[in-house]
């Protein structure tokens, strides 16, 4: 008998971390029209009327409003679209990304 020792084979566990997600921030400012902002939420963000109206609402009185939660690259894109919407129509209207927590 030799004495060699074999160990059992490890395991190896693979733990897969969800993404992590990523806000799209509507940010307030004093010239692009209500009816406007209102009007890119539904587009872009396919949110109904009365939910557009609250987003607006909130980053108008409180200065920014998280409009919703998607993936980086989603988020990211959603957003550039958004921003794009309002500078073809010579607005500053502007969608910011951040992480989650
Ligand atoms: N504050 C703008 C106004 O009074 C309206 C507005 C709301 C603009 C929200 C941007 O993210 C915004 N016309």
């Amino acid at each position: 008998m030799s004495d060699i020792k074999i160990s059992p084979t490890p395991k190896v566990v693979t733990k897969t971390e969800r993404p992590r997600l990523h806000k799209v921030i509507l940010v307030n400012d004093d010239f692009t029209p209500r009816d406007f902002v209102v009007k890119v939420l539904k587009s872009e963000f396919r949110v109904s009327e009365s939910q557009a109206h609250q987003v607006m609402y909130t980053a108008h009185t409180r200065g920014t409003c998280v409009v919703a939660v998607y993936t980086k690259d989603v988020a990211e894109t959603r957003a550039t679209r958004a921003t794009e919407a309002g500078r073809n129509n010579g607005y500053p209207l502007l969608f910011t990304t951040e992480p989650e927590q």
